[in-house]
């Protein structure tokens, strides 16, 4: 007979979501931490690594120093690259990058093409097949009327480059215009062997069903990914869009409201509990630097303890002038 006791302690046998954090730190430190998948260092000044599992974001932070952030798993973490793929893999969990010189390849479109190429040749060599969130960081990404708007060319050749590649469903991403000053082009992605359940929010048209004037090609996203045990919600790249329009045009606080309204619906779709605590680190994409101290303000008015990294990032609608995206540990 199976007692009770027994049944509560049945595990879904499922992996448990990567931990992430934010932590003051030397790269080598944590690096040489157990578990470690992945560390990221923000803006110019950041400290730099031969290792595969480091990526300086091209993004400057408005703290100074910036912090770490963290990506920690349970279990032995191996790595390596496989052209111009970083990667690390651990606990059924993997970190995949790419970092491409657009000067050296072409233009937006080509090396976006090629980007995701390359993530999707490597992909297929790995048993994380499950891509669940994925981050782009593109130079000058409202550079381009139109059509022609930098952006949308990412777009194309995103679209190009994946294939039929997440023709089961979309992951969860952010796409965000960075400031440094070569025209990089960094993609990286975390996957898992199980896979994870998608969200849309309720208040807005999916991203793949946007109405033709937001671009030739729709952004192919996910608004959250459960993760596999549930135990977390990986947020994508969040703003003041509602339905499929941008709302507040001009409007800073009215901007931030909005977005902070759209997290809620995430969390509450997602059957996860409302707000954001201590776990919870996100990121506040700001476009303009002279901005930053009021969306600082309004966040920890808003979001009291919450681990926010601000930093100085494009949204890819330009009317659009903060974004924030980050996890909602359960
Ligand atoms: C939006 O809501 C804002 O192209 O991968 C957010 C997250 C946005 C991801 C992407 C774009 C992307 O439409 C833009």
């Amino acid at each position: 007979m199976v007692q009770a006791s027994e049944n509560l302690q049945v595990q879904p046998g499922l992996m448990r979501c990567p931990r992430v954090t934010y932590r003051m730190a030397a790269p080598k430190t944590a690096l040489a931490e157990p578990g470690t998948l992945a560390v990221f260092g923000f803006g110019a000044g950041s400290p730099d690594s031969d290792d595969p599992r480091w990526l300086g974001v091209a993004l400057e932070c408005f703290d100074a120093p910036a912090p770490l952030e963290l990506w920690q798993v349970d279990g032995e973490v191996s790595c390596g690259r496989h052209g111009d793929v970083r990667w690390s893999a651990g606990g059924g969990w993997l970190f995949a990058a790419i970092e491409l010189n657009e000067s050296a390849v072409g233009d937006t479109q080509s090396a976006t093409h090629q980007a995701y190429t390359q993530l999707r040749q490597f992909m297929s060599t790995r048993d994380e097949r499950c891509v669940l969130r994925i981050w782009n960081y593109i130079s000058d990404i409202n550079h381009g009327d139109g059509d022609a708007e930098r952006y949308k060319q990412f777009c194309d050749g995103r679209a190009a480059g994946l294939g039929d590649f997440f023709a089961a469903g979309f992951p969860a991403a952010t796409a965000i215009g960075h400031h440094h000053h070569q025209p990089l082009l960094q993609i990286y992605l975390l996957a898992s062997v199980d896979e994870g359940l998608a969200i849309e929010n309720p208040r807005q048209v999916s991203a793949w069903r946007y109405p033709r004037q937001y671009g030739r090609t729709s952004p192919g996203f996910a608004r959250a990914m459960l993760m596999p045990a549930r135990d977390a919600l990986a947020i994508s790249g969040t703003a003041a869009v509602v339905g499929h329009a941008s709302a507040h045009e001009g409007d800073l606080e009215a901007q931030l409201n909005e977005t902070l309204t759209n997290l809620e619906a995430l969390l509450a779709t997602a059957d996860m509990p409302a707000g954001f605590d201590t776990h919870s680190p996100l990121k506040a994409y700001v476009r303009h630097p002279v901005d930053a101290p009021r969306v600082r303000d309004v966040l920890q008015q808003r979001l009291p303890g919450v681990p926010v990294l601000l930093v100085h990032g494009d949204v890819c609608r330009r009317e659009l002038l903060v974004e924030i995206d980050g996890w909602r540990f359960a």
